[in-house]
């Protein structure tokens, strides 16, 4: 029938494939969102939830007229998932009210061991970015369990609590946060680093204005920071999860790889032997991202005080990873 109507001559090619595993809140906000940004030509998603998969898959199809993005797949299991140049990794179990990142580490390294070498073995070269938490450690995790090159596996980090940072300092401003530039490294988490040395708008240290603000703070920014830690114990708290502003976040960082933009981002990657970290852990600190996965990872210039925070952080994260049964 299709073949009375039309001649097929060429079998595709497809150049930008993601695939997503985990259709829970965020693996479907980060879906939603990577399709509206009309940036890839294949997105697939799986999951242990047939059944959920096939429904999700089927209500984003009806929706492909308002879409640009020709195929929207429910894979059957990994062969399905083949030649990605992207998977994100979203699956696993979510904190619970008041629940710690790090509460959840073993129980979603068991889930890592089931997902990491299927996605390995269908798309050798592709990159694993990391959503899932405690997302720096299971980053590791993930890079461990690939045997990938370091630069194409990365976590989605503190891009997102950097969009918070500077969302919060926006709202103090009364400025778009577009035009507020300032980052948080380090731990996804309880432990993040805000470089306040960094924070400024249109080249006007925030820091330099206020050189009390560490000691004496009368403006109350440091205030940011803790609502920044606390904003997803707190979305939790009135929604139960989080999801649409990693779903943006995740969005961007497809869109800077698949597109090799060369945008810079902190996400996690590893940081061996930068600011004086000895141990192979993976925290977020401003990188280069495009079509390799993370090209390069800025130098920024810290205070002792922030570098020695990324130490205690990397020392932290270390703790728990050297026990992990991989
Ligand atoms: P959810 O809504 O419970 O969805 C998780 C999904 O994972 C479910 O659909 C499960 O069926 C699926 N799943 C579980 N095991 C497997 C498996 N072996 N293979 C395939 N799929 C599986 O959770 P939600 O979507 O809210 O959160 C997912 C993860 O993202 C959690 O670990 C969160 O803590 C984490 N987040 C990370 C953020 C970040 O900034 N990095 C932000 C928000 C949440």
């Amino acid at each position: 029938m299709v073949s009375k109507l039309i001649t097929f001559h060429f079998t595709e090619y497809k150049r930008s494939k993601v695939t997503i595993v985990g259709v829970g809140q965020v693996g479907m906000a980060c879906a939603i969102s990577i399709l509206q940004s009309n940036i890839a030509d294949d997105v697939t998603l799986i999951d242990v939830m047939e059944e959920k998969v096939k429904g999700e898959v089927m209500d984003l199809q009806h929706g492909s007229l308002f879409l640009k993005t020709s195929k929207i797949t429910a894979a059957k299991d990994y062969s399905d998932t083949a030649n990605s140049r992207l998977c994100i990794i979203t699956a696993g179990v979510r904190q619970k009210e008041g629940e710690s990142r790090l509460n959840l580490v073993q129980r979603n390294v068991e889930v890592f061991k089931n997902i990491i070498p299927n996605l390995t073995k269908y798309s050798p070269n592709s990159i694993l970015l990391v959503v899932s938490n405690p997302v720096d450690i299971l980053t590791y995790v993930a890079w461990k369990l690939s045997g990938f090159p370091s630069h194409r596996v990365l976590g989605s980090g503190t891009n997102l609590d950097s969009a918070r940072f500077r969302f919060l300092m926006g709202e103090k401003l009364k400025i778009n946060s577009t035009s507020v530039h300032g980052y948080i490294i380090g731990e996804h988490g309880d432990s993040s680093v805000p470089v306040w040395s960094g924070a400024n708008v249109a080249g006007v240290n925030l820091q330099s204005i206020n050189p009390e603000m560490e000691q004496q703070d009368p403006d109350g920014w440091k205030e940011i920071h803790k609502k920044v830690v606390d904003s997803a114990y707190e979305v939790i708290k009135l929604k139960g999860y989080t999801s649409w502003a990693i779903g943006l976040s995740v969005s961007s960082l497809t869109q800077s790889i698949l597109k090799n933009l060369r945008t810079v981002n902190p996400v996690s990657t590893l940081v061996k032997d930068m600011h004086g970290i000895t141990e192979n852990v993976f925290l977020s600190l401003p990188c280069i991202l495009g079509s390799p996965g993370v090209c390069g990872v800025l130098r920024q210039p810290l205070q002792q005080r922030e570098s020695e925070q990324l130490r205690k952080s990397a020392a932290t994260l270390w703790s728990i990873q050297k026990d992990l049964k991989l």
